[in-house]
């Protein structure tokens, strides 16, 4: 057939043969061009497609990168199990560690809980577990003596300077800190970490300085501050609670925050109705025999004293406490052991002490 010519058929009579040819070519090139269009109309339909299954399956990915995350906030261990079953991360060391040092999305807690438990400090929070602080200070400690050499005498005397910072951080920009510690306090904190020795003076005055100056945090994540970081798992709730001399159960709503357990008749009073300061204290879970899910308050080296405590009396006047022990009352087990749980944690405060106190003794020993 020839395509270059139109079929004598198709000719109408009438028109010069050049004019019926043009008109042919014309159709002709009508036709090549639908055709045309429509190809390309298909392969945007294909890329569309394609790109609508890329889509969801990035989508997919996203979604499931944030259950991972989630999981692992409140289980690392689980979440990343996930995360590698679902092959969003290898089950590589290094690629976990890139995973967790960029820490999108995952809850700073929960970092250090993984790292805690499995071998540091301004990308995530320290457990407040003594053995976990200082098995991370540790590796810290040993890491920066590896990249600083020459710095320190040995991995010990970092590690004791790095408590001492967070702690003069602490009390040099705590707001419930009244006492701020000079720098002569600083100096006889560290005395003869360095081996025995002294750091040089020039190098504390410089940290001391820089701390005073400008604090460190932590970036947020959940809106606490360094110290609560560290130790105040802040709680609140009701509670029945036993007097002290008359043994009535009150109702009260209990607010644990910087190491002190206070209580009010309201959770709108502005003045709680009695403050029990938790240092020294011990707390356990109890048999009572009135009421269920118990856990008692009391001073282990000193059974059968009154514990320093404050309340108001009838008059609303502030009287010390009159309890040798206190016996509070949870609406469930599991509240009472969260209750537990989260008054040890504040109270917690006291290894964070022995550690270092461990670790000076340590260093005294070896000379
Ligand atoms: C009171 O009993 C309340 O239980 C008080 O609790 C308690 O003070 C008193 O203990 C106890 O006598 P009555 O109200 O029946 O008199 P709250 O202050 O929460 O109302 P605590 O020290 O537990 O706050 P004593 O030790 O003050 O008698």
């Amino acid at each position: 057939m020839d395509l270059c010519h139109p079929d004598p058929a198709e000719l109408s009579s009438g028109e010069t043969q050049e004019l019926q040819q043009i008109k042919w070519h014309r159709k002709q090139l009508l036709e090549d061009i639908q055709k045309l269009k429509d190809e390309i109309a298909d392969v945007f339909a294909q890329i569309d497609c394609f790109e609508t299954a890329e889509e969801s399956r990035l989508a997919q990915k996203e979604k499931e990168l944030c259950i991972g995350r989630k999981k692992f906030n409140m289980d690392p261990v689980k979440g990343i199990q996930y995360l590698t079953e679902h092959k969003l991360l290898t089950p590589n060391v290094q690629d976990i560690a890139q995973f967790l040092y960029k820490g999108e999305g995952l809850n700073k807690t929960a970092i250090g809980t993984y790292l805690g438990e499995r071998q540091f400090l301004w990308s995530f929070r320290l457990p407040g577990e003594a053995q976990k602080i200082d098995r991370m200070m540790e590796t810290f400690a040993t890491r920066y003596c590896l990249c600083n050499p020459g710095v320190f005498q040995s991995t010990d005397t970092c590690y004791v300077l790095s408590f001492s910072i967070i702690m003069l951080n602490t009390s040099l920009h705590n707001p419930n800190v009244r006492d701020r510690p000079p720098f002569e306090r600083f100096v006889s904190m560290n005395r003869g970490i360095n081996d025995g020795g002294d750091l040089p003076e020039e190098q504390l005055r410089n940290l001391f300085d820089s701390i005073k100056s400008e604090p460190f945090s932590i970036p947020e994540d959940d809106g606490n501050d360094l110290t609560h970081t560290f130790f105040n798992p802040d709680r609140e709730g009701w509670l029945l609670k036993l007097g002290g001399r008359v043994k009535t159960w009150k109702r009260r709503w209990f607010i644990l925050t910087d190491n002190c357990l206070y209580y009010f008749e309201f959770t709108t009073d502005k003045e709680p109705r009695g403050i029990i300061p938790l240092e020294n204290l011990s707390v356990q879970k109890v048999d009572d025999p009135k009421k269920p899910f118990c856990l008692e308050l009391y001073n282990p080296s000193c059974r059968g004293q009154k514990i320093k405590a404050c309340k108001t009396d009838g008059e609303g006047k502030v009287v010390e406490g009159k309890h040798e022990s206190y016996r509070i009352s949870a609406s469930s087990a599991e509240e009472r052991d969260q209750w537990i749980k989260a008054i040890r944690a504040s109270i917690t405060r006291v290894p964070f002490y022995d550690l270092v106190s461990a670790r000076k003794k340590k260093i005294a020993s070896k000379h």
